[in-house]
Order: structure tokens, then C-alpha cells, then sequence
């Protein structure tokens, strides 16, 4: 039977959520637990999932709709842009607008900031569809988010240094996977929970408490096409895990290869190429937030010399090499680049 107390208001806080909690419901514990929280950031953690619940719904239809396929434009980084690509950005900043918690958004897709509602306090980055090569062929996607609380006055307008924050200055980040279910798995710095979407009930609901990243795994993700391109570290490395037998899986949408890995124990790699010195993938709205939610689950990210999270950003749309998932395969992996690195 039930200890009486437990149901003591006071005692709320101390009930662990059970699986299957909805996630308006766990937002609102978490808050309840917090003693300066205003109900800003819950709002905006709740107008993310919506508007992750309607990019769903417009992931599903892709192949009945005339959404699929090359929206016949270029992002600001030169990358041809899928039709729902420009859809994800759209419902996106819409749901952030009439949300009415974002001050300012930096996404993928847009060049420069998008000013919201000046008098809010939080500063969104995102890539609203990660994987835009995936999306035509049924391949699992994602949305990837990182929020910030702006360092200049709320009122003004938003600056520069607002968005260019280390990441280790968000206060909440997480990623929606279009997987074979929709998975929402987010962090305040307090953990990593993941939200499974119901599609009946249109709810996502609490499915994957406190998520822990193995230390160990057998997974490396590496796109193998770039072999001759990378430095000897990265060729060596490589070798070395098909002579050791690992399993290479590598799907090609960074939200998918971190999620598995997180769960199975791995190592995913995006290192500088001959083409591309400084990778590939963008630091303020694709390595901060998985970093944060690396670190959260136990795991590690780098670039191969600082932690992802300690990086002072310089531009919006800043690339950086990414290593990232199971601690113990993240510091094997940059141990070669000490190896390898020429002493003078
Ligand atoms: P995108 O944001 O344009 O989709 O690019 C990012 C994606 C990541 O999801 C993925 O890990 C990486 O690019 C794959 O790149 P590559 O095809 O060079 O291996
Ligand atoms: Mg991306």
C-alpha cells in the first residue's frame, strides 16, 4: 500500500514519475521541483513538442504530398534544401512565435537571426529537419534543439553574443527522431528522459527514464566514404575497429547515429576532411545539443581537443569535427590523434 505521506502535496516532488506519465505532465512536476522556475521555459519546452507533433504529421504524408523532393533553393552553407526542410523551419518558427517564450531564433536554414518577441528571454537554435538527405527515402530523421537564456536586457533587441554562447550555457536541449516510432529526449541539465509519441492520442508520453549512455559499446559511426579525405588518426582508427571486429552502422542522420549509439553503447565520428577542415556538422544547433545531452547521459564530445560544450562560438552557422557517445570509445578514438600528431 501507498506510505500516505507520499501523497502529501509537499511530497510531490519526491514521486518518481512512472512510464507512461505524459510529458505536459512531467514538465510540470520538473517545474514544481524547481524554486525559481516562472513557467517560461516548460511553455517553451511544450511548444517545441508541438510543433515536433505537427512536423511529424507532415513526415508521415511525405510521398502523398508534394513535399518531398529539392525545394530548388540553397541554404546559406550552399546545401540544397528539401521541400521539408523549408516546411520543418516554417511550423517551427511559427509554433515559437505564437508560443510567445522566444526572443530569437537561429536555425539551419535561415542565414541570419529571426527576431521574435524581444520582451522574452530565450534564444532557440535549431536544425528543424537534421538528415535532409534521408528524407526522400524513408530513412529515420530528426529536430534538433538547444535553448539559451539571452545575456542582454530583455526589451532590447536581441545581440550577437545572445546566440553565440558556449554550450554549456544552454538550459535546455534535446532532439525529436522520426524514427520507426517519434521519439522527443531532452535535458535540463537534470538528466535524459525520453518521450515516446502515442499517435492515437496525439501525447508524447514518458517511455525512457534518466537515460545512461554505456561506457563501452561495439558501435563506430563513420561515414567510410571519406576514408582517403581524413587525417592518418582517423585511417588508422578505422582499421584498427575492423581488425577488432566492431560493428560499423552509420545511417547518415546525426539525431538517428547518436540516438542508437546512446542506447547500445558507440562512438560516432565526423572528423575534418581534405575538403571540409573543420567537418562538417554545425556547432550551435547540432553538436551543442547532443553534447549536452551526452554529457547528461554519462558520454562524451569533442572535437578532438576541447569539450564541444567549451567551444566560444564565432558565427551562427560555425562547423566543428564531432566526436561523440560512450566515454570509454570517445577517449580511445582521440587517443590516436596524441599518437598521431606530429611532434615538432
Ligand atoms: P543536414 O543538416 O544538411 O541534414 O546535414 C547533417 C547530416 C547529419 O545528420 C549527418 O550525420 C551528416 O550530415 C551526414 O553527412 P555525410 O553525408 O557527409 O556523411
Ligand atoms: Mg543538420
Amino acid at each position: 500500500m501507498l506510505n500516505p505521506l507520499l501523497l502529501h502535496p509537499m511530497n510531490k516532488s519526491k514521486l518518481a514519475l512512472p512510464i507512461g506519465t505524459t510529458l505536459d505532465r512531467f514538465i510540470k512536476q520538473k517545474e514544481d521541483e524547481s524554486s525559481s522556475a516562472t513557467g517560461e521555459l516548460s511553455q517553451l519546452l511544450r511548444d517545441i513538442a508541438l510543433a515536433g507533433k505537427i512536423i511529424n504529421k507532415e513526415v508521415t504524408k511525405s510521398g502523398l504530398l508534394d513535399i518531398s523532393g529539392g525545394y530548388g533553393s540553397k541554404n546559406v552553407q550552399g546545401e540544397d534544401q528539401q521541400k521539408l526542410d523549408v516546411v520543418a523551419d516554417i511550423r517551427f518558427t511559427r509554433a515559437l512565435k505564437n508560443g510567445g517564450m522566444t526572443c530569437a531564433i537561429v536555425s539551419e536554414e535561415e542565414d541570419e537571426i529571426i527576431h521574435l518577441n524581444p520582451n522574452c528571454r530565450y534564444v532557440v537554435a535549431i536544425d528543424p529537419l537534421d538528415g535532409s538527405s534521408n528524407i526522400d527515402v524513408n530513412v529515420s530523421i530528426g529536430t534538433i534543439f538547444s535553448i539559451y537564456k539571452r545575456i542582454s536586457p530583455v526589451g532590447g533587441p536581441v545581440q550577437e553574443e545572445d546566440v553565440l554562447q558556449k554550450g554549456t550555457e544552454q538550459v535546455a536541449a534535446g532532439y525529436i527522431l522520426y524514427g520507426s516510432s517519434t521519439m522527443l529526449v531532452y535535458t535540463t541539465g537534470r538528466g535524459v528522459h525520453g518521450f515516446t509519441l502515442e499517435p492515437s492520442l496525439g501525447e508524447f508520453v514518458l517511455s525512457h527514464n534518466e537515460m545512461n549512455c554505456p561506457e563501452d559499446g561495439k558501435i563506430y559511426s563513420i561515414n567510410e566514404g571519406n576514408y582517403y579525405a581524413f587525417d592518418e588518426w582517423v585511417r588508422t582508427y578505422v582499421d584498427d575497429c575492423k581488425k577488432k571486429g566492431m560493428t560499423a552502422r552509420y545511417i547518415g542522420s546525426l539525431v538517428a547515429d547518436f540516438h542508437r549509439n546512446m542506447m547500445k553503447g558507440g562512438v560516432y565520428l565526423y572528423p575534418s576532411t581534405q575538403k571540409a577542415p573543420n567537418g562538417k556538422l554545425r556547432l550551435l544547433y547540432e553538436c551543442n545539443a547532443l553534447a549536452f545531452i551526452a554529457e547528461q547521459s554519462g558520454g562524451i564530445a569533442t572535437d578532438g581537443k576541447q569539450r564541444i560544450l567549451e567551444i566560444q562560438p564565432t558565427a551562427f552557422h560555425q562547423r566543428s569535427p564531432l566526436y561523440l557517445g560512450s566515454a570509454n570509445m570517445v577517449e580511445q578514438a582521440i587517443s590516436y590523434i596524441r599518437e598521431y600528431s606530429i611532434v615538432e
